[in-house]
């Protein structure tokens, strides 16, 4: 088997593994949740109002019942395919700089997400209750998760550790995640086309969709509290990296010196978290994500417009309506070229 024959084996079994061992109470619990599939043919349950993968489903639940956060916390938060690995990336080289030499610097020789891990996908899967202490590299504490504002343990809410956000225009999100599925796709099981995607997509079916609800969920929670929630669209980074990393470092807590700003600190973060820089480094180049999923695939092209190679005018058009109706009066607005 190649490569990626081994990593859809490897999702369709874990999903199913994850199933079969549930209880006979978790499994009762479950068949009360709507069930779907996504796009990569696996189950899907809608709980507490998102789409929730079955392989995550019962971390996603030990992470709401057990996690603890700390005041000093930092919490990437994100829907899949808006600029997670860079936004880990950027977050980690940041907020630690102090922490390595120049030429030392972790990215070379790990993975974004093997550097800040994932609550559902990693930490709590088949472990309700992980060594939080010795997961991250440094201090403060650095995690990642998908999981919607809504649908956060209770202590993320009423803590004040930090959330960051980042989001994508809807049409390159998709496009994103088919592309990503499509090497999870098995034809055993039944996986869907372009079209029933986009279908799905916009009717909120998704893995941690509605796309909108969640979102919309952080957007406003960061306009009630912005010294909490610092909230990113990618394609503004993909603009002006340098400015949004002061904004960065300063809602952090670390703002880059004037000493820092005149060595050229906050340019050899960019450079360094690039994806022309990050694709190319050997440690992403080999290996797998803790999913199973070849740390290549999380490279693709990074171009915002690329939807227009792949979306036909009537998806385009319809995608547009969406926007627009799901957008209506919140003050938010995507960039899509
Ligand atoms: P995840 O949520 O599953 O972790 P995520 O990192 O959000 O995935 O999405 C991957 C997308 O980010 C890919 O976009 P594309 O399919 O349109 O190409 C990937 O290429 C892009 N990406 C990865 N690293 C970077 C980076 N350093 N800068 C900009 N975009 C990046």
């Amino acid at each position: 088997m190649d490569t990626t024959e081994i990593c859809k084996a490897n999702m369709v079994s874990k999903s199913h593994d994850a199933e079969v061992s549930w209880d006979d109470e978790f499994q009762q619990l479950v068949q009360t949740f709507p069930k779907d599939k996504t796009w990569a043919g696996d189950n899907m349950y809608f709980y507490q109002g998102f789409w929730c993968p079955s392989l995550v489903l019962k971390s996603v639940i030990s992470f709401q019942n057990h996690f603890q956060a700390f005041d000093s916390d930092v919490i990437v938060a994100t829907f899949p395919k808006c600029g997670t690995t860079w936004l880990k990336a950027l977050t980690f080289s940041t907020l630690y700089r102090n922490k390595f030499k120049k030429d030392e610097h972790p990215l070379f020789s790990f993975g974004p997400h093997e550097l800040v891990r994932v609550f559902e996908y990693d930490l709590y899967l088949n472990n309700p209750f992980p060594d939080l202490e010795n997961a991250c590299l440094y201090q403060p504490r650095l995690f990642s998760t998908h999981v919607p504002y809504a649908s956060l343990p209770t202590s993320i809410r009423d803590s004040n550790c930090k959330l960051i956000c980042i989001c994508r225009n809807p049409m390159d999100m998709f496009i994103s995640l088919w592309h990503f599925t499509d090497k999870l796709r098995d034809e055993k099981m039944d996986s869907v086309s372009l079209d029933e995607a986009f279908d799905k997509f916009c009717n909120g079916v998704c893995g941690f969709g509605p796309f909108f609800d969640h979102v919309l969920g952080y957007w406003k929670a960061s306009q009630e509290n912005p010294n909490k929630i610092l909230f990113l669209k990618y394609e503004a980074l993909k603009e002006d990296i340098n400015s949004h990393l002061k904004k960065l470092a300063m809602f952090l807590g670390v703002p880059f010196t004037e000493e820092e700003e005149k060595e050229g600190v906050v340019e050899e973060i960019a450079k360094i978290c690039s994806f022309n820089n990050l694709k190319e480094l050997e440690v992403n180049k080999k290996g797998l994500h803790i999913s199973g999923i070849p740390h290549t695939d999380f490279f693709r092209k990074a171009k915002v417009g690329d939807w227009s190679n792949y979306l036909t005018p009537a998806m385009v058009e319809r995608m547009e309506k969406l926007v627009q109706e799901k957008l209506d009066n919140s003050g938010f607005t995507f960039k899509f070229s």
